[in-house]
């Protein structure tokens, strides 16, 4: 923590609120990013939205039993964390795998207010999910979580209220389950939950918009230190829906895409990726729900259990799988490499320290909160055209999601300082969200 953020003493209300480790180092993060603008705005410290933002509006926990297709009957938790509406209804994903816990909720629920806080949407912020591990799970098992699930979220939802949408664990086909139940239960179909499968009202580039918001968003960066993606070698972490659009749109704008992992272990590609080899991966993950290990092709190399970062050389770093997947060492493993520009697809994949390593060195960093935001920019779109009994083009929404992501982009310099000759985007994206926020907080009283 700077000192000025001691001086603050900010520390006191963190321990207050006894974070769990992920949620204490989201925190953390902002506090050191925060604490100088606090410090020069007294309506801030009177309203207290500081603390006032790090207690959520309320966590609601519930149990989700379901039958197995052995007849045999399961228990899971069920969460949802409705951070903050001040800015619009509670919005953010669902994440189902083995290892959510509260923290881990607590800290994407903060994160996600930040993020939507920058995209200038309307939106609010929120997360939910549970420890239900779909891996290995059948259709029909995984059909009747999604049920159950829904069966005691539906009572705290609304399409004003509180719209939900995937995370880790939940695409396409669980959110159509959800949603599908949602719409039995309550008899509306008013378009609650987003990243919907097409015919259930859901929008086109919806799916790519994470992933290629991320490589937009570490174009600009490029761009605004004098340089381009075309002809840099690209690594990207994960193999799932952020990391499969992320790698199409490197590819398009001419970067060649040199790793991708699942959580077994990683792929290096030779001479980069083909899009022949890109359209398979895609089939291979999002129809057969294949694993990495068992995925070849010409140039193709598996290493088990090994994180991307110090496999191959690249210029450009997209950790697009998990929190903490990058640590200190494998930050310095990426600076050795050659990596000059590191924009996280993932939420909180670097930790603080591999944060640290890459402002000492010089690397560009954008953070989650601003590179992957364009998927929640874009379940914002979703929202309008469902809001509006509307359909919207393809095109209209990558338009929109560029302007969106660039002007995050903006948003970022105009907020951040330098370190050591390069822009501070953690800082800037942190202050950018922040002072809308507290500016709302500040408006609407106690
Ligand atoms: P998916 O479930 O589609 O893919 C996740 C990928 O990450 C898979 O390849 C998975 O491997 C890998 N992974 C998951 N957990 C681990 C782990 N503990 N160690 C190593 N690899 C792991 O999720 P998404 O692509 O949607 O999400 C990826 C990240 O992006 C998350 O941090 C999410 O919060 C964030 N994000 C997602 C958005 C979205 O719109 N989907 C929007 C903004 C951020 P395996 O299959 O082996 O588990
Ligand atoms: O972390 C995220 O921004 C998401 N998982 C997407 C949230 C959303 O509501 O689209």
């Amino acid at each position: 923590m700077t000192t000025a953020a001691c001086s603050m003493n900010l520390n006191p209300l963190i321990d207050a609120v006894k974070p769990g480790p992920l949620y204490r180092s989201a925190i953390e993060e902002v506090a050191e990013s925060v604490a100088p603008v606090i410090a020069e705005n007294t309506s801030y410290q009177d309203a207290r939205v500081f603390e006032r933002l790090l207690i959520p509006d309320r966590v609601i926990r519930f149990r989700v039993e379901w039958v197995n297709d052995q007849g045999g009957v399961e228990v899971n938790f069920g969460w949802r964390i409705e951070h903050t509406n001040v800015l619009g209804p509670y919005k953010g994903g669902l994440r189902f795998h083995p290892s959510v816990t509260e923290d881990t909720l607590h800290f994407l629920a903060y994160e996600q207010c930040f993020k939507n806080a920058l995209t200038g949407q309307p939106i609010g912020g929120g997360k939910g999910g549970s420890n239900f591990n779909p891996k290995g799970k059948s259709d029909n098992e995984v059909m009747r979580f999604c049920q159950a699930f829904m069966r005691e979220l539906q009572r705290h939802i609304g399409p004003s209220v509180d719209v939900p949408a995937g995370d880790i664990g939940v695409g396409g086909r669980e959110i159509g389950y959800l949603y599908g139940q949602y719409m039995k239960i309550t008899k509306q179909r008013d378009g609650v939950l987003t990243g919907k499968p097409l015919g259930l009202g859901g929008l086109l580039g919806r799916s790519e918009a994470t992933g290629y918001g991320t490589v937009t968003f570490a174009e600009a960066m490029l761009k605004h230190a004098g340089d381009t993606i075309d002809g840099k070698r690209v690594m990207i972490s994960g193999s799932g829906n952020v990391a499969l659009y992320a790698a199409e749109l490197a590819m398009e704008k001419g970067g060649r895409v040199v790793t991708m992992s699942d959580s077994g272990g990683s792929v290096s590609f030779e001479k980069g990726m083909t899009s022949e080899q890109l359209r398979e991966l895609i089939d291979f993950k999002e129809v057969q729900r294949g694993r990495l290990k068992d995925w070849s092709g010409k140039g193709v190399s598996y290493h088990p259990e090994a994180r991307p970062w110090s496999l191959v050389d690249a210029d450009v770093a997209l950790p697009c799988a998990t929190q903490h997947e990058v640590e200190t060492d494998d930050a310095a493993a990426l600076v050795d490499r050659g990596v000059k520009v590191v924009a996280e697809g993932a939420n909180m994949p670097c930790t603080h320290s591999a944060r640290t390593v890459f402002h000492m060195k010089g690397v560009l960093f954008g953070p989650g909160k601003a590179a992957n935001a364009g998927g929640v920019a874009t379940s914002c779109f979703e929202m309008h055209q469902n809001a509006a009994h509307d359909s919207w083009t393809k095109d209209r929404t990558m338009d929109k999601l560029t302007d969106v992501m660039l002007e995050i982009h903006e948003q970022c310099i105009s907020n951040a300082p330098m370190v050591n000759g390069a822009v501070d985007y953690g800082v800037g994206a942190d202050r950018g969200g922040f002072v809308k926020l507290a500016d709302a907080i500040v408006a609407m009283g106690v």
